[in-house]
């Protein structure tokens, strides 16, 4: 990617979070003149009402006071939180690569609304923008304009959607997807499914057997398991994550409207909690608005202004 791609990567991320960073920035201008007790007390309350949590907030703030040892100025606190926050975020980062073995296969899973929809969406026009040949699977058959939505968006980015009837069997959706990925030599199925709360039992059962559709197909089971979460919900998304792990294995999170919310912090006991990386992060509404999770300039865009 060429230098101006990336200022423009750049100048959408620190946009998107603008609302958490301003909070950030506050104590540190409050830093300035020293950072005493009573400007430590600030960062840490800072930190919690950006939703890094307590056990996230207490490591960045022991870790900032460890590095400010000697020097003070509020340059250098910015700079120690940063280091504080990449090292908190370290394993965090796992960056997406399409699997070797044809179609791979994408779910795409979370609670009402969160984004899982638009995010099918943004990823699918991400993957043939690098050259492959993404399908979308419409396996939300359950909320009504679902399908259509879908097919919406497909039109939008320019790729194919496979799609029953409402109210059709997901599982039957994603295995004729799947055949139909074979057939006509398709590099990736994205999988879109219904929104459920993890409390609602029979739906999470839907997705384990959504799962094993795939696997029964594929020999193996959907190459990545996506918990979608919407960063607006904080670190409640933590108890709704349990059950879609219980019902598909997850293995990394998208964070999405990371541009409506001042509580960007939360990604932070998000991944630690899960022990799940991010791979994305949803930066607004556009198609285009979906960035890799890059720790370092996620970091960068909420500290610097
Ligand atoms: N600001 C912002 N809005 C987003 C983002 N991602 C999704 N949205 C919006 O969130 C709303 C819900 O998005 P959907 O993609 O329909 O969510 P969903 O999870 O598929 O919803 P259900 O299928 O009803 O469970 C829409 O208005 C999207 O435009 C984001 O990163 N930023
Ligand atoms: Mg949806």
């Amino acid at each position: 990617m060429g230098d101006t791609a990336r200022g423009t990567v750049w100048e959408r991320l620190k946009q998107g979070l603008a609302r958490t960073r301003d909070g950030i920035r506050g104590s540190l201008q409050e830093a300035k003149g020293g950072l005493g007790p009573a400007a430590l007390e600030r960062l840490e309350e800072v930190l919690l009402s950006a939703d890094v949590g307590p056990e996230g907030t207490a490591a960045i703030v022991a870790q900032v006071q460890a590095s400010l040892a000697k020097a003070r100025d509020a340059d250098t606190v910015e700079a120690a939180l940063e280091a504080a926050l990449c090292s908190v975020l370290a394993g965090a980062e796992r960056a997406f690569v399409l699997p070797p073995s044809r179609p791979a296969a994408l779910l795409f899973v979370g609670v009402n609304g969160s984004g899982k929809t638009t995010t099918v969406a943004k990823v699918a026009r991400l993957l043939a923008r690098g050259g492959a040949r993404p399908l979308l699977a419409a396996a939300d058959t359950f909320r009504a304009a679902a399908i259509e939505q879908l097919v919406a968006l497909g039109g939008e980015v320019g790729v194919e959607v496979v799609a029953h009837r409402p109210g059709a069997d997901p599982g039957a959706v994603v295995h004729d997807a799947l055949e139909h990925a074979r057939t006509a030599g398709y590099d990736a199925v994205l999988v879109d499914t219904a929104g459920r709360l993890q409390t609602k039992r029979p739906l999470m059962e839907e997705l384990g057997k959504v799962r094993r559709v795939v696997e029964r197909l594929l020999g193996r089971p959907p190459d990545e398991r996506l918990l979608v979460v919407d960063a607006t919900v904080g670190q409640n998304a933590i108890s709704q994550a349990a059950l879609f792990h219980e019902a598909v294995g997850l293995t990394g999170l998208v964070v999405t409207k990371l541009d409506g919310t001042a509580r960007g912090g939360a990604v932070i006991p998000l991944t630690r909690a899960l022990a799940l990386p991010i791979l994305w992060v949803g930066i607004g509404e556009g198609l285009d608005e979906l960035e890799a999770f890059r720790a370092k300039e996620f970091v960068r865009a909420l500290v610097r202004g």
